[in-house]
């Protein structure tokens, strides 16, 4: 059930039931241009089917008529879209992610496609003709970029980007957005400004379920794109056509295109959020931020428009939350073997944090590390170590509003902290230690061992497994320093 390249989400399986009529009609509206029901943000926590609405309310005669969400919402799609067998365990999902970001395919650029088959310009745009919902009743307005491809082009390396960014709508062809400095659009949309140039945008809707699962991806990527990277994951090159109004490449067989620019002006800026965030809080106050403002509309006939429901937290894991788990902790695991860390056996994030907390398992004797925890790490002597004026999030409400400034900050500001549970060495040597810094450790001295296991059966042991449980990669060099003879004289 892999989705193959061309095929339109709703042929390829990606939708396993409808909801209709009874969602979406009069009696029932769980969808509207003012509050919505929140359907999909009950049955999200279920792991429930991917959601197609259609027969909405004051969307009828609109060029288009129907919204699709939930697509990949549970494990089991998300290990179908991996070419994996639907019951694998997300670990399984991780290590497949991990290695299939390494590899590369280049895009193959088509003259045209299903996404022009509908070409609207000028006056004839007007956004409202999208069944937008308005998600969650404290947000600024109605997201239309929920779960959507943003493409760019960095305009020093010509490499295009692809993201999922959050955006509202601001008129018929307006979308304010959240533009984060530190992210790849944003670092684009910076070089663009020390121009003077506007920033070409395109917002891709619908395209193959690959396509969002690497827009949502926190992925590093120098000298190449996330298209070239579906392109290795599949082994089968994604078909791309050109913008009608800028140079940007979008996937042909997409639902929607929203062609648009942004401009480097900051007296253009309009009100943006706030929006019900990945955080579980609401995200950012209503506040004067970068607009795209869209110049063409492309689309198949009778297109589907693709949303979902944010706002994630413990007990109410979002569509966002499982792909993003997968991606991240995938990212993180590449980044430790790329710096040659040995003996990782998972990396892992919770859906609640949504990317925030890293757990990393090594193969390791924990009782080795709480053993370092309780004897080696003193708070009083500097062994928890912060490091204040890091990147961080603009939408982390632990931090001050103040710090939470996206353009002196690129994100928002963190503070991180270390663990040093080292021996501390800028203790005093000590003639009792051997001139160490930290007592000797206790260990069976080498004539001992020797002795002892010369008589393992004599002691009626043999059945015994000798097997010491710490420390147990003491090596000989550090046994020959804690022997018997390296003991220092009264
Ligand atoms: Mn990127």
């Amino acid at each position: 059930m892999r989705c193959k390249s061309g095929s339109r989400i709703i042929e390829s399986g990606w939708i396993c039931s409808k909801a209709t009529d009874s969602f979406a009609g009069s009696r029932r509206r769980w969808i509207g241009t003012k509050r919505s029901e929140r359907l999909p943000e009950w049955l999200c926590p279920l792991g429930g089917p991917a959601l197609l609405f259609e027969n909405i309310k004051d969307y009828k005669n609109t060029w288009c008529k129907r919204v699709m969400t939930a697509g990949l919402w549970n494990y089991k799609r998300l290990a179908l879209l991996l070419g994996l067998d639907r019951d694998s365990s997300p670990k399984q999902l991780v290590e497949a992610y991990r290695d299939g970001i390494r590899r590369r395919l280049a895009p193959e650029v088509v003259s045209t496609g299903p996404v022009k088959q509908n070409i609207l310009k000028g006056d004839d745009i007007d956004l409202y003709q999208i069944p937008v919902p308005y998600w969650h009743s404290w947000d600024g307005g109605r997201y239309i970029n929920t779960f959507n491809s943003t493409v760019t082009r960095d305009p020093e390396t010509g490499l295009q980007n692809v993201g999922m960014y959050r955006g509202m709508l601001n008129g018929r062809n307006k979308i304010g957005t959240l533009l984060a400095r530190a992210q790849h659009w944003g670092v684009h949309y910076t070089k663009r400004q020390y121009r003077s140039e506007e920033m070409p945008v395109a917002c891709v809707y619908g395209a193959e379920p690959l396509v969002e699962f690497l827009a949502l991806s926190p992925i590093q990527h120098y000298g190449y794109s996330e298209f070239d990277i579906l392109g290795g994951i599949k082994n089968q090159p994604i078909e791309l056509v050109k913008c009608e109004t800028s140079d940007l490449l979008v996937p042909a067989h997409a639902e929607i295109v929203i062609e648009g620019t942004i401009s480097p002006d900051p007296a253009t800026y309009e009100m943006e959020g706030p929006f019900a965030e990945h955080t579980g809080y609401y995200g950012g106050a209503a506040s004067p931020k970068p607009v795209i403002n869209v110049k063409c509309v492309t689309f198949r006939n009778d297109p589907i428009f693709r949303g979902s429901m944010e706002g994630n937290r413990p007990g109410w894991p979002t569509e966002n939350s499982y792909p993003e788990c997968i991606a991240m902790s995938a990212e993180i695991w590449r980044h430790l073997q790329d710096c040659g860390i040995p003996g990782v056996t998972d990396v892992w994030l919770m859906p609640a944090s949504t990317y925030l907390n890293v757990f990393v398992q090594i193969r390791r004797d924990y009782e080795q590390l709480d053993w370092a925890f309780a004897f080696r790490v003193n708070a009083g002597e500097g062994d928890v170590v912060i490091h204040p004026g890091t990147f961080g999030s603009v939408l982390d409400p632990s931090c001050r509003l103040e710090e939470r400034d996206i353009y002196k900050y690129g994100g928002g500001k963190w503070t991180r902290m270390l663990f040093d549970a080292t021996r501390n060495w800028e203790f005093e040597r000590w003639k009792h230690w051997n001139d160490s810094v930290y007592p000797p450790i206790i260990v069976m001295e080498k004539e001992m061992e020797d002795h002892v296991r010369g008589r393992w059966s004599e002691l009626g042991l043999s059945d015994l497994v000798y097997k010491p449980t710490m420390p147990v990669d003491l090596d000989e060099d550090i046994k020959n320093r804690y022997s018997l003879a390296a003991r220092p004289r009264k």
